[in-house]
């Protein structure tokens, strides 16, 4: 038998109650697409089945996880999602070329929480061999991108009741 390990809980009712109303962009590497499609799979599912609208969710594909950054960042920029989730898989070679991929994503999408006032959840896999990347989308350890997904759903939600307790700071209408 397949054992799930869990990190996360599925969303509570406040988050289920919420989740109708949010948008989300998911940008998503080509690179190892086999894995990365799982993981698509994964959290597409997880926020339709928390109830996020199908037509709600912006799917866009860039050639690597490198690109993830650039996606995002358009994606923050140009659409009014409530969050973003990037999704790529990188594999350890022969070459120092993984540490620098690894490197400039996470720096990358470090940034572009601290830039954009919204959540960028990172969803990469970054594993020594293929065999552990399949493990995490959607094998024994579970689907990663799910896990993005529901991370996401709750970050938004953070984000919206925070935004909300914010005292209204418009000035009055002059006479
Ligand atoms: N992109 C991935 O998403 N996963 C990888 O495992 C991966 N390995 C790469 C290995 C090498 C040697 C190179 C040159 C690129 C690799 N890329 C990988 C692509 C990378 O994310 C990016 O698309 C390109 O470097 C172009 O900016």
């Amino acid at each position: 038998m397949v054992t799930r390990k869990k990190n996360l809980p599925d969303p509570d009712a406040s988050t289920l109650a919420m989740a109708g109303d949010f948008s989300f962009g998911i940008v998503v590497a080509e690179w190892n697409r086999d894995i990365t499609a799982s993981l698509l799979e994964g959290a597409h599912n997880a926020l339709t089945r928390a109830g996020v609208k199908p037509e709600q969710i912006i799917v866009k594909w860039v050639p690597g996880s490198f690109e993830l950054t650039a996606g995002a960042r358009y994606l923050a920029e140009y659409t009014g999602v409530d969050a973003v989730i990037c999704l790529g898989c990188v594999i350890q070679g022969e070459t120092p070329h993984f540490t620098y991929i690894c490197q400039g994503i996470s720096y990358g999408i470090t940034e572009l929480n601290l830039l954009f006032d919204l959540p960028i959840v990172f969803g990469v896999l970054t594993t020594l061999n293929l065999e552990q990347a399949r493990e995490r989308a959607g094998g024994k350890l579970g689907n990663k991108g799910e896990e993005a997904a529901i991370t996401a759903l709750r970050m938004a939600q953070l984000h919206r009741e925070l935004e909300e307790q914010l005292p209204d700071t418009e000035e009055p209408d002059e006479e």
